[in-house]
C-alpha cells in the first residue's frame, strides 16, 4: 500500500488528484500539502499540512512524519504568471524540485514530477513533436521545466531515485480553475459558454496546442507510477496528449451543445508569443509503448462532460 504526500495540492491538478488517489489507495494514505492555511472542503477527510516546498527541513519533516513512500510534486508557478515574477518562479520551481528530489533520495521515496509542453521552444519541431528533441524554451517556466526533466533523470542515474514524470499538455477541468498558464483559455471558454454564451479569447484563431481532459491526466499519473520499472526506457518527461486544438475548434465543439455560442478575440501578446513557441501536436508513442498511455476523452466527449458539470456547478 502506498503512502503518498502531494505538494501544491490545492491547485488545478492536486485538488482532484488527492481524491482520485484516496479512492485507490485509501484516504488515510494521502497527505495533502500546500502554501495555504486551510484546505478545500472536498479534501476535508484527508490529512493536511501547510508546506512551502522551498523549505527543505519542513519538507523532509512532513514526509518523515507521514511515513510517505511517494511524493507527487505539483507545487509550481505556471507559464504566464511566471513571466510576471521570473525570480520567484525560479525559486519555487527549481528549489522546490531540488528539495523534493533530495527528500526522495534521503528517505528512499518514489517521486512524480510533471513537466510540460512549456519545456519546448521555438526551435523545437512543431508538428508531431518527438519525445527526444531540441528544447530551448524562452520562458522562465520553460527553463525550469526542461531543467527539472534533466534533474530528475540525473537523480535516477546518479542516485537511483525512482523519479518519473510526463510532459503534460494544457489540462482542462471544471472543479478548480487553472493557475495562470498560457492554455487557461481552453478552460475559461467553457465557463463563459455557460455563463455568457460568448467568450473573448486571448489566444488567436489557428494557434494549435495540445490539450487533455483532467481525468485522463489523473489516470496517466497512476499508470506511469505503477508501471514496471524494467519497461521504462525513458523515466521522465513522457509526451502525453489527447488532442491538438485551436480556439475555433473548441468553439465549434461547444456549439454542438450551445448553438448560439459566439467567440471573439482580444489577443494578449505575451501569452500569444508563448503559445506560438510551443508545439502544435506531440508524438506520444513512447508513452504508449512503455506504459500503455491512453487518453479516453476526445474533444466532443470532453466538451459534453465539461458543460454538464459546469451547468450544475454554476447553477
Ligand atoms: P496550479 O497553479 O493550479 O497549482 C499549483 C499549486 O502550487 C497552488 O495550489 C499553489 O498554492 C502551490 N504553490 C505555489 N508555490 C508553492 C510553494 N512555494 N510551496 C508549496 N506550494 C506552492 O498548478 P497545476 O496546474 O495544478 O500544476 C501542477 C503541476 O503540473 C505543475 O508542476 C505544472 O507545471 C504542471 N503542469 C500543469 C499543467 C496544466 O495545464 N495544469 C500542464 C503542464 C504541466
Ligand atoms: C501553462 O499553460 O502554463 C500550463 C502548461 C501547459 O504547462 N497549462
Amino acid at each position: 500500500m502506498k503512502r503518498i504526500m502531494i505538494t501544491g495540492s490545492l491547485g488545478q491538478i492536486g485538488s482532484e488528484l488527492a481524491l482520485y488517489l484516496a479512492n485507490i489507495y485509501g484516504e488515510e494514505n494521502i497527505l495533502v500539502t500546500d502554501l495555504a492555511e486551510k484546505t478545500l472542503p472536498d479534501l476535508a477527510n484527508l490529512a493536511y499540512k501547510k508546506l512551502d516546498v522551498t523549505d527543505f527541513a519542513a519538507f523532509k519533516q512532513a514526509a518523515q512524519d507521514f511515513a510517505a513512500d511517494t511524493i507527487m510534486h505539483l507545487a509550481a508557478i505556471l507559464s504566464a504568471r511566471g513571466e510576471t515574477m521570473p525570480q520567484t518562479t525560479y525559486k519555487v520551481n527549481m528549489n522546490g524540485l531540488f528539495n523534493a528530489l533530495e527528500v526522495a533520495r534521503e528517505l528512499h521515496l518514489q517521486l512524480f514530477c510533471p513537466s510540460s509542453i512549456g519545456s519546448f521552444g521555438p526551435g523545437t519541431p512543431m508538428d508531431n513533436t518527438p519525445q527526444d528533441t531540441l528544447q530551448r524554451p524562452e520562458t522562465m517556466y520553460g527553463v525550469t521545466k526542461v531543467s527539472g526533466e534533466l534533474l530528475c533523470d540525473y537523480y535516477y542515474k546518479r542516485f537511483g531515485v525512482d523519479a518519473r514524470g510526463v510532459r503534460f499538455p494544457g489540462l482542462i477541468s471544471w472543479k478548480t480553475l487553472p493557475g495562470q498558464g498560457t492554455t487557461d483559455y481552453a478552460v475559461h471558454i467553457y465557463y463563459a459558454a455557460i455563463k455568457e454564451k460568448s467568450y473573448t479569447s486571448y489566444i488567436k484563431a489557428n494557434t494549435f496546442m495540445d490539450m487533455m481532459y483532467l481525468p485522463d491526466a489523473l489516470q496517466a499519473i497512476v499508470d506511469l507510477m505503477e508501471a514496471p520499472a524494467e519497461k521504462l526506457q525513458h523515466r521522465n518527461a513522457f509526451n502525453v496528449s489527447a488532442m491538438s486544438v485551436d480556439p475555433e475548434m473548441i468553439a465549434a465543439s461547444i456549439r454542438k451543445f450551445i448553438p448560439e455560442f459566439t467567440l471573439k478575440y482580444e489577443v494578449d501578446p505575451v501569452r500569444q508569443q508563448i503559445a506560438e513557441s510551443w508545439p502544435n501536436s506531440l508524438d506520444v508513442s513512447a508513452a504508449k509503448k512503455e506504459w500503455n498511455f491512453k487518453a479516453r476523452y476526445d474533444l466532443d466527449k470532453m466538451t459534453e462532460d465539461m458543460l454538464s458539470n459546469l451547468r450544475v456547478k454554476l447553477g
